[in-house]
């Protein structure tokens, strides 16, 4: 069994995957692959079949064929199993339909080390689910951009599995999460927009969650079932399990949240975690194998869009640059002065990156578009510029922690991308981002106490960390993505080329 405790100092390195205990709203039967015997079981196979599960551990699985009936009454489980050994290919064979003490239960059969875990569960969904996962794909490809592919595949997901909200989790560049898209009841408070720390998924779980793309929380308040073995020192991996019992610090936080069942969809983008379809509901809620394998291939559609769009989006992005780039150059040929040419002009130096602000200074000029600073501010900063560094180009999305005077600022320059036009100390463009955590909402209710539980977790709620995550990114505006820098390169190059032309005309 897994000895760890955890608690709030340790989550990324609890062993998620060897929790010793299933949810028990199933039960588990595993076969050693060599002896093809029972080698672990879940205590609560006795509430199945009526039977104590020890007296199961080391017999063959025929041991089973009495309680679980089979459409086919020839072909018992141990023949199933060997189809899906000698086919490699589980996945074909899963579910298969069985049938315990008159009820119907899906039969789940996966791989771990060395050994074959089969997952009972019970049989809910009443209409064939295959024909609605067609319809809500078609809809939800209908979404023309990202934003709008998101928002279709949270209600169709909504539709298919009816758990009060839907969230699509993005997670951003730094592995703090924001839910870019939500379909929920109207009753409740959204939660679209709010960003949540890192923290709150941590590593090794989002490690799992590329390996098995869904999870299901059925009910916080259940106990889980022990499992049971033979095999001494030897935890059972779980990774491609379904049952897997959740770790008891995630329990809590979704407790302090109100919530009864949770749901999640991995989205996996160039081989990455893109982020999470989160399914809230707030009363217990078990949905099927077939609905999850629905809503499974509904993730996986989107996440395949999502990396069509998304990377149609970056050259999207990339072409307007290059676009700006070539119009301030024509713009430089035709006028008399080179900041008029590049402030003045529909396009303008500001579309050359994503800052909201900028500054040229230029022979005796200075100006601004956008939002940035003060003058005396901005001029102070260039002087600190100039004495600190002799590079062409620099940028940073924590200005305040070097350079403390920009504090005062930091709703308008968290960041900057700084770049020279000559050996000059007053030629350069600088472009400004504000601080991230002005753009974050939190639309939680800030005076309500946080829930306080009997096992030492008092702050453990998504509140309490967006606190704590707050005090982080204070300070720190969106990162430079690599697309601005090369832009501002680009755009450095062309004014530097016109500047050297002026200069050889005049002599
Ligand atoms: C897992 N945390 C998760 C999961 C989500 C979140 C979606 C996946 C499991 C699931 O589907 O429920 C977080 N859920 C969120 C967030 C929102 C949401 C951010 O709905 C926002 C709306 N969690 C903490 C802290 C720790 C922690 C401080 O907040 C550790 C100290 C741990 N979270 C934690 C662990 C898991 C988890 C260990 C893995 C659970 C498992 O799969 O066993």
């Amino acid at each position: 069994m897994n000895k760890f405790s955890v608690d709030l100092t340790n989550c990324d390195n609890e062993p998620i995957h060897i929790p010793g205990k299933i949810q028990s709203h199933g039960f588990l039967v595993v076969v050693d692959k060599i002896s093809l015997n029972i080698s672990y079981i879940s205590e609560n196979t006795f509430s199945f079949l009526n039977e104590s599960a020890v007296s199961f551990l080391g017999r063959s699985l025929s041991a089973l064929d009495t309680f679980i009936k089979q459409q086919n009454a020839e072909f018992n489980l141990e023949d199933l199993l060997k189809v899906g050994i000698i086919s490699k290919n589980f996945d074909a064979i899963s579910p298969h339909p069985v049938e315990i003490n008159n009820n119907p239960f899906y039969l789940i059969i996966s791989a771990s080390q060395n050994d074959w875990l089969m997952e009972f569960e019970p049989v809910t969904l009443q209409y064939d689910i295959q024909s609605s996962i067609g319809r809500s794909a078609a809809s939800m490809l209908q979404g023309k951009n990202v934003l709008s592919l998101l928002k279709s595949a949270a209600v169709e997901i909504k539709k298919l599995i009816n758990y009060d909200r839907i969230m699509i989790y993005k997670f951003l560049e730094d592995g703090h999460g924001e839910v870019v898209a939500e379909e929920k009841e109207e009753n409740l408070e959204p939660f679209f927009g709010l960003h949540y720390p890192a923290s709150d998924i941590p590593k090794q779980a989002r490690e799992l969650y590329k390996m098995n793309l869904t999870r299901l929380i059925a009910d916080v308040n259940t106990e889980d079932a022990q499992i049971i073995t033979y095999k001494e020192n030897q935890p059972l991996d779980l990774t491609h399990a379904c049952l897997r019992a959740v770790s008891p610090i995630h329990i809590q936080y979704l407790k302090n949240m109100g919530v009864y069942s949770s749901f999640s969809i991995s989205l996996i983008a160039h081989g990455e975690l893109w982020g999470l379809i989160a399914c809230h509901n707030y009363s217990p809620k078990f949905i099927d194998y077939k609905a999850r394998e629905g809503s499974k291939l509904i993730g996986q559609i989107l996440s395949s869009a999502l990396e069509y769009r998304q990377d149609e989006e970056d050259a999207e992005i990339v072409k307007n640059f290059k676009d700006t780039a070539s119009a301030l150059s024509a713009y430089l040929d035709k006028d008399k002065y080179l900041i008029e040419a590049i402030t003045s002009h529909k396009q303008t130096i500001l579309d050359i990156t994503k800052a909201s602000g900028v500054v040229v200074i230029f022979e005796s000029g200075l100006k601004t578009l956008g939002h940035v600073p003060a003058e005396e501010d901005i001029l102070e900063l260039a002087k600190w510029i100039k004495k600190n560094s002799d590079e062409s180009l620099y940028y940073t999305h924590r200005l305040s922690e070097i350079y403390h005077p920009a504090k005062k600022y930091k709703d308008i320059g968290s960041g900057i991308l700084y770049c020279s036009l000559s050996k000059a100390p007053n030629e350069m463009i600088i472009w400004f981002k504000p601080e991230k955590i002005t753009a974050v909402n939190w639309a939680g209710n800030p005076d309500k106490p946080v829930t306080s539980s009997a096992h030492g977790l008092p702050s453990l709620s998504p509140r309490k960390s967006f606190e704590i995550w707050s005090k982080i990114v204070n300070n720190t505006s969106e990162g430079w993505i690599a697309e601005e820098i090369s832009s501002v390169l680009r755009i450095r190059e062309i004014i530097i080329t016109h500047i050297n032309k002026e200069a050889n005309q005049i002599r």
